[in-house]
């Protein structure tokens, strides 16, 4: 089974103005299908992995063979990261989000304010490449939310937390359009969150971890030969 890049769920210049088109078509018809195909790349000479879904790769990584443990690690990280953050925004999005995530955010943040601007300033702050996200602690550690940023294509999923929501704060997510201005595109950003998703994915943080990991697993896409 080879790993497969997942289609956009939209046009490519459905999140203008706030995302370009032309970022669009870089960022998931070049770099995330980059890493699509290193990965199927790599692994080709590993029947043993073959097998192996995109989440057992992320988290099993001291199961990799040595000699291909990096570059396996930086490009699934990229994969899952990148499956995860297109369904995470949509056009004419942006407003607020319902349900039992604002709940969460107002407990845990204060208010939707104080939650936004947080996720706004650590995205600001991360050094080099890599993602901002908000993640949930499991149940038996609080279950509370928490946003951090992680380096390279890391994932809250390797330190045990459910991610709920993610930004890239790669240059190659903005650099086109908002040049050196990160800030600039992490604010525009709001506009074209889909809260929608991310209110079932913290509902989604409620189910057993089998059925969550189904439902991860379910949008990583695979072919079947
Ligand atoms: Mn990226």
């Amino acid at each position: 089974m080879k790993h497969l890049l997942p289609p956009l769920p939209y046009d490519y210049a459905a999140l203008e103005p706030h995302i370009d088109a032309r970022t669009m078509i870089l960022h998931h018809n070049k770099h995330h299908a980059s890493y699509v195909a290193n990965l199927n790349s790599v692994l080709g000479e590993f029947p043993e992995l073959h097998e192996r879904t995109a989440l057992w790769l992320l988290l099993n990584s001291s199961k990799v063979p040595k000699e291909i443990r990096t570059v396996v690690r930086n490009n699934i990280g990229g994969h899952v990261n990148h499956s995860f953050f297109w369904r995470n925004m949509c056009p004419a999005a942006g407003g607020a989000p319902t349900g039992l995530l604002v709940d969460a955010i107002n407990h845990d943040f204060g208010s939707l304010k104080q939650f936004k601007t947080q996720f706004t300033e650590a995205g600001a702050k991360l050094f080099g490449s890599g993602w901002v996200w908000l993640a949930r602690t499991q149940p038996d550690d609080g279950g509370s939310l928490q946003v951090y940023t992680t380096s390279g294509h890391d994932n809250p999923l390797m330190r045990g937390h459910w991610p709920v929501m993610v930004n890239d704060v790669w240059e190659h997510a903005y650099y086109l359009k908002y040049e050196n201005r990160r800030v600039d595109y992490l604010n525009a950003w709001w506009s074209v969150v889909n809260w929608e998703e991310i209110a079932l994915r913290f509902d989604r943080s409620e189910h057993s971890a089998e059925q969550r990991w189904e439902t991860e697993g379910g949008h990583i896409l695979r072919a079947t030969n």
